[in-house]
């Protein structure tokens, strides 16, 4: 990959409505307002990178007014001090500060897709993946009765899903997650996502869970309560994964290493980069933890990158990366993802792998700031 000298850095900021509200532990969503970052180099190329970043720091401590701060005080100018970069460059040139993963993952996947295109090569490609689909998985919000929730199930379950995941809370788990195995009969994957929502006094109530042959437990404790997900590994027999704790190689290594983390999922966004994912991957893979890629409700950009991401081999849980429309009525992207036998076609064009629908994409934006050096 030949270096690409950054003239302009955009922060574009865009609302997109929810087709339908999604509940999790930790709040209720329906829109998101997304940053999306724009890459323009002296050679003549362009990237957009995508920030999984909520508006409130709910799910991690980032939030986008904090990651465009952060941008424009002092990432960009680091970038732009740099001069010429390549992707693998940024971790780096961004090293000395802390945090803001969101903010630095972002800002690594423009440089990706800019290089990427410039050397006309995929993402896929470029990682020596060999898959050209993945299984997708559909993630289910909490509901406020359970015929709704049974309702969605089965929708999904039509529309082909690979597998669900339900989002759990103190008060929404053992007579959801029985129902919804009832409704879709043992072979079809299960899992549940707790976002943070127990503490070490629910190891008891969260044995229960066993009955129901998931495919994991999702983040049940607090972000940084690493021994007490390696308690309830050793009392449960469903697989604890872990999902907020992982904020970066590091913490994948220790987790993995004391028992906290029988399977991982990847973020991209949580821990700092695609290329941090595939560290991270790769070193799950030489221990034989499973992995599976994550979602943060992503557009086409985002959606893409993942797909691609997630065609590694050692992703071998079905991961978060269900149809554009199972969020919104229209994607930012010319060819939106589309489920087609329970998977989703890993992208074959250069780049991250998608064209922006520059004209919806306008209709939706709500600010545009431009940094340059
Ligand atoms: O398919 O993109 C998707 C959503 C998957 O449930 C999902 N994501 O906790 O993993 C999560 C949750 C999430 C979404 C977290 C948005 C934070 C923001």
């Amino acid at each position: 990959m030949s270096p690409l000298t950054p003239t302009e850095i955009e922060l574009r900021r865009i609302h997109l409505d929810l087709v339908t509200p999604f509940r999790t532990s930790f709040g209720s969503q329906t829109s998101r307002e997304i940053l999306l970052i724009g890459l323009r180099t002296s050679e003549g190329v362009e990237g957009w990178g995508e920030c999984v970043a909520l508006i409130d720091p709910v799910y991690s401590p980032e939030y986008v007014d904090g990651v465009v701060d952060v941008i424009d005080r002092f990432m960009a100018p680091a970038l732009f001090a740099a001069g010429p970069s390549r992707a693998a460059d940024v971790v780096e040139t961004l090293g000395h500060f802390k945090g803001h993963q969101m903010a630095k993952a972002a800002l690594e996947m423009a440089f990706l897709d800019a290089e990427l295109r410039a050397a006309g090569t995929t993402f896929h490609q470029r990682l020596g993946a060999n898959r050209d689909r993945v299984p997708s998985g559909v993630s289910v919000g909490i509901f406020g009765t359970i015929d709704e929730l049974l309702a969605a199930v089965q929708g999904y379950i039509d529309e082909g899903y690979a597998r669900i995941k339900l989002k759990i809370e103190p008060g929404w788990d053992i007579e959801p997650v029985r129902l919804v195995r009832e409704l879709i009969g043992p072979e079809t994957g299960l899992q549940v996502d707790a976002n943070t929502a127990y503490t070490r006094a629910d190891i008891e109530h969260l044995r229960r869970l066993d009955e129901f042959d998931l495919l994991l437990i999702e983040q049940p404790l607090e972000t940084d309560d690493l021994l007490g997900h390696r308690d309830l590994a050793r009392a449960i027999n469903t697989p604890v994964c872990l999902d907020e704790s992982i904020e970066s190689f590091t913490q994948a290594v220790d987790a993995v290493e004391i028992g906290a983390a029988e399977i991982i999922n990847i973020k991209p966004g949580r821990v700092g980069g695609y290329l941090t994912a595939v560290r991270i991957h790769d070193m799950c893979r030489a221990k034989n933890i499973p992995v599976w890629c994550g979602g943060m409700l992503e557009t086409g950009i985002g959606r893409a990158a993942n797909c691609a991401l997630a065609s590694l081999d050692g992703f071998t849980l079905p991961g978060d990366i269900s149809a554009s429309t199972r969020f919104y009525a229209r994607d930012i992207v010319l060819e939106p993802i589309a489920i087609v036998d329970g998977h989703v076609a890993v992208p074959d064009a250069p780049g991250l792998g998608f064209e922006l629908d520059n004209d919806f994409l306008d209709s939706i934006t709500s600010s545009v700031q431009r940094l340059s050096p």
